[in-house]
Formats: structure tokens, sequence, C-alpha cells
């Protein structure tokens, strides 16, 4: 077991480099992973492990990159972690995140085709964002839960999801597409929600005089868990007897507001909430009486069309792979918060 081969494409992304952690601490020894080239270091969440992976060049997007570095490879098992994973940045470049997250899906799946790799096994990132409004309040979603996405980048991954369910019935291929919820660690890109406020208490905690932070839908409810977790869960679904698209999630739905009172509780600060709407704002008391303002609204982080809340349902999960989320919503902010301040 332990001399099978990995391949996984975006393994320098929050996800690909806890997995690469997870897959050395198994003992396995043959991982491969795909970088783009860039102008600077794009390998700092790799540093720890540089030298027990093999680092191939390649980007999704071009065909012959992937069908060589899987030809080369031969793998037994690929991930496939790369895209364009921010929803609000897709509804600028659509044409740029449906080529990275569907027709770079397709190039992985012909190259394993043509190259007739038969057991190869290959994992699918796919997403809570394919759902769209479905949870509509708080209605737990499933694998058989109806997807209407409403970003470019949910289109972009339920059409990648419909290519792999194709591939896998048509030419018998062992694909899994998991639709996995919101997952956070301390290698969040700084731009989603969790990182930006972490980053940010850290910040305030080193110099309390910074400018206030900014952010979007401060009401938009998510299913946050711990990134951690949920490659525990994408490592049993590859290893699982048969391909089933599960969905991974930890059940509890919290809001934007709800995580940044509880980053800033890391560091005992009390935030209370005033206003409405674009002038709602978070305020901490201070000695004075004078309330002060540490987060505001700026309507520019606002999406085209909101998804207001997104929650899960793991129980096949559960039921089949024995999977459960191990770390609470509590927990991990916490860890987010602590790794900022002492990043910062
Ligand atoms: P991430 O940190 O943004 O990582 C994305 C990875 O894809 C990076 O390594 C990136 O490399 C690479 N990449 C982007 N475009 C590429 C291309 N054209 N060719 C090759 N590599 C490319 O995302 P993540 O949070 O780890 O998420 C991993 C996957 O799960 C993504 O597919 C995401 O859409 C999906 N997902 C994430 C979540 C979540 O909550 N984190 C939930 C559901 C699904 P660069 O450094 O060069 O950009
Ligand atoms: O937004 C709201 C925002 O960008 C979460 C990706 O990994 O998970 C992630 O996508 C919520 C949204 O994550 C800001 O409107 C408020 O309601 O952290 P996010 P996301 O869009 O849910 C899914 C499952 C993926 O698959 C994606 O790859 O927070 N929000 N204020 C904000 N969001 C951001 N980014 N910045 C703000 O200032």
């Amino acid at each position: 077991m332990l001399d099978k081969t990995w391949l996984i494409f975006g393994c320098n992304g929050q996800d690909g480099s806890i997995m690469c952690d997870l897959l050395l601490n198994k003992g396995y020894k043959n991982i491969h992973g795909v970088v783009r080239r860039a102008s600077n270091f794009n390998t700092q969440r790799l540093e720890h492990i540089f030298d027990r992976l093999k680092l191939h060049y390649g980007d999704v997007t071009d065909a012959m990159s992937v069908y060589s570095i899987i030809s080369k490879v031969s793998p037994d098992y690929i991930i496939n972690f790369a895209a364009q994973s921010h929803v609000k940045v897709s509804s600028e470049l659509e044409n740029y995140t449906l080529q990275t997250n569907t027709i770079g899906v397709l190039n992985i799946l012909q190259a394993v085709k043509n190259l007739n790799l038969k057991n190869t096994r290959i994992y699918q990132a796919g997403t809570s964002e394919e759902y769209g409004n479905e949870s509509d309040g708080i209605k737990k979603l499933n694998e058989e839960s109806k997807k209407s996405p409403v970003s470019i980048y949910g289109i972009s991954k339920l059409a990648a999801e419909n290519i792999c369910n194709m591939y896998r019935d048509a030419y018998n291929m062992f694909i899994v597409t998991a639709v996995l919820f919101n997952h956070e660690s301390d290698r969040r890109g700084y731009t989603f929600v969790t990182q930006k406020v972490s980053n940010y208490v850290a910040k305030f905690k080193k110099d309390s005089t910074c400018k206030p932070l900014e952010l979007g839908n401060l009401d938009s409810k998510r299913d946050w868990g711990a990134a951690e977790d949920y490659m525990d869960a994408v490592y049993l679904m590859l290893t699982y007897k048969q391909p089933i698209n599960f969905v991974i999630s930890t059940g509890e739905l919290h809001s934007v507001k709800e995580f940044v009172e509880v980053a800033f509780k890391q560091i005992n600060v009390n935030i209370k909430w005033q206003g409405t709407g674009i002038n709602e704002c978070g305020v901490i008391s201070q000695d004075d009486g004078v309330d002060r303002v540490v987060v505001k609204v700026n309507p520019k982080y606002y999406r085209d069309l909101e998804i207001n809340n997104l929650i899960g349902d793991s129980k096949l999960a559960k039921d089949l792979l024995n999977w459960e989320p191990k770390i609470t919503f509590e927990n991990l902010v916490k860890n987010m918060v602590n790794m900022s301040c002492k990043k910062i």
C-alpha cells in the first residue's frame, strides 16, 4: 500500500499542502506534485517538506503538460485541487475560471483515459458552492440535494462534477467528486474571510490603532470546518472500495459576525454591533466611554448573488467512512488567530 504513487495538482495550495503532510505522515514516499511557474516563490506552504516531494511544473489548462506529467508519473492516485478557488474573483475572471476549473479537469480525465490507466483513482474537488441557495434557511444539504449554483465558480465546479460522473460511468473509472463545505486552516489564502479576520485580529493585537477591518456581507452564514479533518475524509474516500460523491461538512452554521466575535475573544476583546446594512459596524468600548469602530462594511466585498446560508449533512460519510469532524468551530478560530499572532 505505501508503495503507491500519488500525484497532486494544486499541491502548493491550502488543501494540497495539508494533503502532502497527511500522506507523508502515513508513510507514503512517492508523492508528486504539480506547481505553476511563477515569477516569485510560490511553494511557501511546502517549505518544511520540499525535499520529500517530487515537484513538476505544469498547468491544468495546458493539456500537453498534464498528459506528459501523468504519463511520466503513472500515478495510482490523482488528486485535483487545482482551481481558481475564489468565488468573488470568479465574477471578474469568468473565462479563466471555467478554463481552469472545468476544462482543466477534462484535461486530466482525458489523459488518464487515453493513457489507459485503468487502475488510477481520481479525486476531483467539488464544492458546496454548487448548491447555490438550496440551503434556504437551515436545510442541511446532502448527496441527494439539488444543485443550482449562483456563481461562475459554482457553475465551473458543477460542470466539472458532471464531466467526472460521465467519465466514471462511461469508462468505468474510479473518480470521486466530493462536495466539501468551507474548510479553513492557518494555511488559508489571505483573501478568504476567515484568514482575513484572523490576520486582522493578530495585527490589532500588535497595534490597536490600526485602521478598521473592512468586510462584505456580515450576515452570511457558512458551515466552517477544519481543513485537516477534511483531508482525512478525502483520503478515506479515495481508498474506499467504490467511488462515491460524499458530502463533507460539520452540520453547524455560523455567521461572519460570529467568526469576528470569536476571533476577537481570543485576544480578550469584546465586539458589539451597531447600525444596519452598509452602516453596520463592530465596535469596542474604550475607557473614555466612546465606542471605537474596528470592523466596518465595504460593499466592494459583496457578491453579485450571495449565498446567505450553506450547511451540510455528512451522515453518509459517517456511516460508510466512519468520518466525523474532530475540530470544533471555536478551536478552529482559536488556532487560526493563534497562528496569525505567531506569524506577525
Ligand atoms: P487554494 O489554496 O486556492 O489552492 C488552489 C491550488 O490550485 C493552488 O495550488 C494553485 O496554485 C493551483 N492552481 C490554480 N490554477 C491552476 C492551474 N491552472 N494549473 C495548476 N494549478 C493551479 O484552494 P484550496 O482551499 O486549497 O482548495 C483546494 C480545492 O478544493 C480547490 O479546487 C477549491 O476550489 C476546492 N474547494 C475548496 C474549499 C475550501 O473551503 N477550501 C471547499 C470546497 C472546494 P497557485 O499557487 O499557482 O495559484
Ligand atoms: O466567503 C462573506 C462572503 O470568500 C465566505 C472557497 O474555498 O468556500 C470558499 O468560498 C463568506 C461569503 O469563502 C467578506 O460573502 C464577508 O458569504 O471566505 P469566503 P466562500 O466564498 O464561501 C467554498 C466552499 C469554496 O469552494 C471556495 O473555493 O464570507 N464575506 N466579508 C467575505 N468574504 C470574503 N472573501 N471577504 C470579505 O471581506
